[in-house]
């Protein structure tokens, strides 16, 4: 399996996270990207290249416009500003308050920001947007004819939508990549996000779609981040009625709960015949995940790389989340070697 891979994720390097009252080293770190590469070389996954150039053009055919040019001067303007940290909002457009967006770039970060503990920091803009050219290289490889294809995407991106970033992702690069197939032949793309939180912004950004089928593995929005969104009745919108599909589980699950659901959502993309299948990758369902509360091992990830390859879709499997950093690399392409050994 080839794996497209751009040490320009190194460029998102924030040194701050808002985590229990603190300012603590991110959670999201480049070295999470090293491990998985380090990974795929190790076992001889595939090749590995670097993404080609897409332009702005597949970003903002998901993203509002304004949002996108919000996040590239975020942080030029909160260093005029003078302030001496990393950006980080402090005040939301809150229940019946004005949501008319303002100048200052603290209202500004309020705006656009879904959460509070994500910094943006020198380079998080030109991170983000190679990551999102990771995705978009992946998508191209699918149309030309590979059956798999890892975009070792870092920022990751399912919980940014339209027009919000948070919970470290910016640009939502599985999102793009879906958009990227059907602008270019496909009728219908499946997403099944694997992460351990729920991918409010994939959700966002297709809720009210037919074309594209949103499937979800999460920890309860009850108990985990995002919280606001992921419930089990939600289900897509207008001509989008149906085609959103949440599977949130509770603390402490175990693979044979979490594999139970996973063969329900694997049922319903077999019958909704998508063209090619987008998985969101995030490995933050492990045991020791030191922010998440599944119970996957290391073998389990094999296991369901394979149950995934039964689909016998042309899939791209897009990074996301896992924090667990020293077994990331292990766990991530344990899925893919799982799906290969079984296609
Ligand atoms: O998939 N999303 C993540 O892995 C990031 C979740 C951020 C949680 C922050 C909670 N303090
Ligand atoms: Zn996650």
């Amino acid at each position: 399996m080839e794996t497209i891979f751009t040490e320009r994720h190194a460029l998102r390097n924030s040194r701050t996270e808002l985590f229990g009252g603190q300012l603590v080293e991110p959670f999201e770190r480049p070295s999470r990207a090293e491990y998985i590469i380090d990974r795929v070389r190790e076992v001889a996954l595939g090749p590995v290249n670097e993404p080609d150039d897409f332009g702005m053009a597949p970003i903002t055919a998901i993203h509002d416009a304004d949002f996108i040019a919000f996040l590239q001067v975020a942080w030029p303007d909160w260093q005029a500003a003078g302030f001496k940290g990393e950006a980080m909002p402090t005040v939301w457009p809150a229940r019946r308050m004005s949501h008319r967006i303002p100048t200052d770039v603290e209202g500004r970060l309020g705006y656009y920001a879904l959460s509070g503990e994500t910094a943006i920091s020198e380079g998080t803009w030109e991170a983000a947007y190679a990551s999102a050219q990771v995705a978009l290289t992946g998508a191209e490889r699918i149309n030309q004819g590979a059956r798999a294809v890892f975009s070792l995407c870092r920022p990751p991106g399912h919980h940014a939508a339209i027009d919000m970033y948070g919970g470290y992702c910016f640009v939502n690069n599985a999102a793009v990549a879906a958009q990227h197939l059907l602008d270019t032949g496909a009728k219908r793309i499946a997403i099944l996000d694997v992460d351990f939180h729920h991918g409010n912004g994939t959700q966002d950004i297709f809720d009210a779609r037919d074309d594209v089928l949103f499937i979800s593995l999460h920890g309860d929005p009850m108990d985990a981040f995002p919280h606001f969104l992921g419930h089990a009745e939600e289900t897509g919108t207008g001509a989008g009625d149906g085609y959103t599909i949440n599977y949130p589980l509770p603390p402490k699950t175990d693979f044979a709960t979490w594999r139970a659901a996973l063969q329900k959502a694997l049922a319903q993309i077999k019958d909704y015949a998508p063209d090619a299948l987008i998985v969101s990758l995030g490995v933050d369902t492990f045991e020791t995940d030191p922010i998440s509360f599944f119970k996957l091992k290391s073998d389990d990830f094999t296991t369901y790389g394979a149950d995934i390859a039964t689909l016998n879709l042309p899939t791209l499997f897009v990074m996301e989340g896992g924090y667990d950093i020293a077994e990331i690399g292990v766990n991530a392409v344990n899925v893919l070697q799982g799906f290969e050994g079984a296609s």
